[in-house]
Parts: C-alpha cells; sequence; structure tokens
C-alpha cells in the first residue's frame, strides 16, 4: 500500500516583482475596481456560457493555498437539464421547510431586504451550476485521515472562484439551500466530499436588479494597532 504522500523537494521561488510603488498602486486599484463591481446575482439567462471558461475559473481556484497542499475540493459542474431540475426540486423542498419555520425570525427580517424566498428559479435556468464540495478525508497506507484546514481551504478557493468568474464577465450567486446533503446523493459524490457551496453561473438577465447595498467604510473594517 502506496502512500500518497510524496515529496518533491524544492525549486527557486518565481515571484512577479512590480515596479516602481505607482505601478503597484494602478495594479491595486485596478483590482480593486473589478472586484468592486462584483455583486451577487439572481436572475440570471439561459444564455450559453463557454464551457472553457469555466474550465478556466476552476483552474484558477485550484490554485487557492490549502492546508498541507491537501487541495481538498472538487467542483462539480452541472449543465444536464434533469439533474439541475433534480436540484432545483430538492433544494426548493429544503427551503420551503427553512422560510416556513426553521428559519427564526431575526433571521428571516435579515433576509427581507434581499428579497429571497423558497423559489429558487435559478437552478434550472442558469446554464452551469458549479457546486463546490469540500474533502474531509483521504485514504493513507489504508487509514483514513482528515484533510487539514479544509474549511479555511475550500473558502479561499470560493473565494477565488468568485474573483475568477467575475473577471471573465460571469454572473455568480453564492447559494446554500440548507441541509445541502440531497447534492451528495444526486450527484453521487463520495461521504468525504461534503457539499460547501451551490454557485449557479451565467449571464445577468438584463432586468435583474441587485439591492441597493453599501459595503463597509475601511475605518469599520480595518483596525490598525
Ligand atoms: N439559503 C436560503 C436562505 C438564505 C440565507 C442567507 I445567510 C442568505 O444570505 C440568503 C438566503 C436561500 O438561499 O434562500
Amino acid at each position: 500500500m502506496a502512500s500518497e504522500i510524496n515529496d518533491p523537494g524544492f525549486i527557486d521561488l518565481n515571484f512577479r516583482i512590480i515596479e516602481p510603488v505607482e505601478k503597484q498602486i494602478e495594479a491595486a486599484d485596478e483590482f480593486f475596481e473589478i472586484l468592486n463591481s462584483r455583486r451577487t446575482v439572481r436572475d440570471f439567462t439561459d444564455q450559453p456560457v463557454p464551457f472553457e471558461l469555466i474550465e478556466k475559473a476552476i483552474l484558477t481556484a485550484g490554485t487557492a493555498p490549502s492546508g498541507a497542499h491537501m487541495q481538498p475540493w472538487r467542483f462539480v459542474v452541472v449543465q444536464d437539464p434533469d439533474i439541475k431540475a433534480r436540484i432545483k426540486e430538492a433544494a426548493e423542498k429544503e427551503e420551503y421547510e427553512s422560510y416556513h419555520g426553521r428559519m427564526p425570525d431575526r433571521w428571516l427580517r435579515r433576509l427581507a431586504p434581499i428579497g429571497t424566498d423558497e423559489h429558487k428559479p435559478f437552478l434550472t435556468i442558469a446554464p452551469y451550476l458549479i457546486v463546490v464540495f469540500r474533502i474531509t478525508s483521504v485514504s493513507d497506507l489504508g487509514e483514513p485521515e482528515p484533510t487539514y484546514y479544509s474549511q479555511e481551504s475550500v473558502g479561499i478557493a470560493v473565494g477565488m472562484l468568485l474573483a475568477a468568474l467575475h473577471n471573465m464577465g460571469l454572473a455568480t450567486l453564492t447559494h446554500t439551500p440548507s441541509p445541502m446533503k440531497f447534492l451528495q446523493e444526486i450527484l453521487g459524490r463520495p461521504k468525504t466530499e461534503v457539499p460547501y457551496v451551490l454557485i449557479p453561473v451565467g449571464y445577468p438577465s438584463p432586468d435583474a436588479k441587485v439591492p441597493d447595498f453599501e459595503r463597509k467604510e475601511l475605518e469599520e473594517i480595518m483596525t490598525v494597532i
């Protein structure tokens, strides 16, 4: 039984230096402007998305750092209309329960400005659903071994996935139907892969609306000591 641990040795760091500092500031400003224009979208069209964009976005997400470099993620791309329909049916069933009893009033009050309810039409309209799974354990020398810091690792990878998709002009929704176990069953993933988030991807409908939210000011989110 071979161990899956391998030791590839070390190579020189290939670091992208940006000089002078003005160019660093320019790069920082440009990146901020791009990411600051990202919005969570709930109204999609069925306009097809080139599959190579989805592939490139997932490759980009896969560059995320991870605990012990275990890369504890799997990205399941759903394009099959029948499977999307099954996911929609199962998600709406769970969401109905959530909106009609499982979520406390204070949570529902938080969601009211966003205008969500148990109906999830985007699950069949958006051309792709990317379902992200967190790999909780691997087999090493025939024994299960946990992945390390998998929550943090997958969270970072999802952030990078959303940024990559936004940067290529695609709209996303960070959707977490709860509980998400039905995704493991419908998509046939093993018990060691736990659903983390479901991301519909596509183009926004021309009349898509988003809440008139503001982001916290720097002073509110940064503490310097
Ligand atoms: N998962 C539900 C409820 C929901 C929860 C949060 I926190 C949100 O920011 C938005 C929705 C739904 O998708 O409707």
